[in-house]
């Protein structure tokens, strides 16, 4: 089977689970009246869970405490993970920033509506189809009071900026990255705009406050933050539950630390490393504060949060995802896998550590339905409903693939994980098989001594829908043919 058509199928294969709709039917939660806004409000409003995403950005797998790192201190993260449950293989649905956070946003695989690769620096016409329904629309219109807080990468044009995309708050900024210590950029950022160079996802724009500029005097992860606390602190006083998503941009580049955060790694003589590690360890201080907060204001026992990295560690800016295989952009384990938990009292029993995978696509699905929220109607999902599951300590993907694409200049990497064997096409290299549950660090491509298995993958594929085009877009034979780029991200404008 040539491996573009073997890629093709894999995708087909996960299509063969998706969509599925929210069950509200199981939804314990009660709708009563409409709000001014006509939104639907709820009487059980304390029985409603807060939703708390707290994303880092590049965060390596063995780079928090509760993964077993060493060198790297994390306590206020270790202390939710040891109250909580601990993903030990949680899955994001793609290696690298923008289509990590699209799927997250979406509940769907970027690569299916032209969304497989970051918006590219300095294009502000592009953004996330507006056609695609965002969680914190399905979660504002159910009544949550929602904020965003930190780096977006979704869109810098007003439509496609986090206000117009269900969030009633926004504090942050539009593009792939931000330099830590603002102010040393604005001088930066008025060059650049005399120029005639500045662009507004740049990583010296100013910071936003609901789509107007605001001047930023803190480290920035402070300064996201003490914008938490502020949101949690205001959503005390609403009678609304809130969801707040909150997504740091540390540890990624550039980095940048403060003194007071390096001095506390002193023993760890790689520079690189320490500056990683006192950027990890500015979020793990952001974090006590946020838990302080939820406590002081009664709401941290029914509230959900939810850590994790968009993708892998980013090995050359000092990040380590050992035991697991290479790192951000990559479909080997050490892209996709990342450092996952979460912790919710009233909820979720203290000491946990659940072993089977798990997705970020099925955190809308899943959350939806915690919420009570209404899924629209024809809303596509590539994920599925899995509470029940986790709670119980099955395996929500028994006989369903994991799946992870990565678009190279002049080719596509893929892999799918079903059970213990995860398939993987990287580098322009044959497929290659390994067996997880002996081999984690996918080191030993066992496809010779097991031939039958990607064959037996492909052929259960087909028994999935047949749509009539590939749903991932890619043009097989013009690659094939001209040995050129796969296309490249072909990203959505609006279609009004
Ligand atoms: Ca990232």
């Amino acid at each position: 089977m040539k491996p573009s058509l073997l890629l093709c199928l894999l995708l087909l294969c996960v299509s063969a689970f998706a969509q599925a709709p929210a069950d509200e039917s199981a939804s314990k939660f009660t709708r009563q009246s409409l709000g001014s806004n006509g939104r639907e409000i709820f009487s059980a409003q304390a029985d409603k869970p807060n939703i708390l995403f707290i994303l880092a950005d590049d965060l390596g797998y063995a780079d928090v405490g509760f993964n077993g790192s060493k060198d790297i201190t994390t306590p206020a993260l270790d202390h939710l993970a040891e109250n909580g449950m601990i993903f030990a293989s949680g899955y994001v649905a793609h290696p690298v920033c923008g289509p990590s956070r699209t799927a997250l946003m979406t509940g769907r695989l970027p690569h299916r509506f032209g969304a497989q690769d970051n918006i590219p620096p300095g294009h502000p016409e592009f953004g996330i189809t507006l056609s695609e329904t965002f969680l914190s629309n399905v979660l504002r219109d159910s009544g949550y009071f929602t904020g965003m807080i930190g780096k977006w990468h979704l869109g810098s044009a007003p439509e496609y900026q986090p206000n117009q995309r269900g969030f009633d708050e926004f504090y942050g900024f539009l593009g792939s990255g931000h330099g830590y210590f603002v102010t040393r950029y604005e001088l930066k950022f008025e060059t650049e705009k005399k120029a005639g160079t500045a662009y507004s996802d740049s990583n010296a724009a100013p910071l936003l406050r609901n789509g107007v500029e605001v001047k930023e005097n803190n480290y920035l992860t402070d300064g996201f933050t003490r914008e938490a606390v502020r949101f949690i602190d205001s959503a005390a006083k609403k009678e609304q539950p809130f969801f707040l998503y909150l997504a740091y941009n540390a540890p990624h580049a550039p980095m940048e630390a403060r003194k007071e955060d390096l001095e506390k790694f002193s023993h760890i003589a790689d520079r690189k490393r320490r500056v990683y590690a006192a950027m990890v360890y500015a979020v793990d201080r952001g974090v006590a504060k946020i838990v302080e907060t939820l406590q002081t204001t009664g709401q941290f026992d029914n509230t959900l949060i939810l850590f994790f990295s968009d993708n892998g560690g980013a090995i050359p800016t000092g990040a380590s995802n050992a035991p697991l295989k290479a790192g951000k952009r990559d479909v080997y384990e050490g892209g996709v896998r990342v450092p996952m938990m979460m912790h919710w009292p009233a909820q979720v029993k203290a000491g946990q550590r659940f072993e089977h995978p798990v997705t970020s696509l099925e955190f809308y699905p899943t959350l939806a339905r915690l919420a009570g929220a209404s899924i629209p109607a024809g809303k596509l999902l590539d994920g599925k409903d899995i509470w029940a599951d986790v709670m119980a300590g099955r395996n929500p993907h028994t006989d369903e693939m994991i799946f992870a694409m990565s678009h190279r200049h002049g080719y596509t990497d893929a892999s799918g994980r079903r059970g213990k064997w995860k398939a993987v096409k990287a580098y322009q290299r044959p497929w290659m098989l390994y067996n997880l549950e002996r081999d984690i660090g996918e080191t030993h491509n066992v496809s010779q001594q097991h031939p039958d298995m990607l064959k037996k993958w492909s052929a259960t594929s087909r028994t999935g829908r047949t749509p009539t085009r590939c749903p991932c877009g890619c043009t097989t034979p013009r690659t094939r043919k001209t040995g050129k780029a796969t296309p490249s991200p072909t990203l959505t404008t609006p279609s009004n």
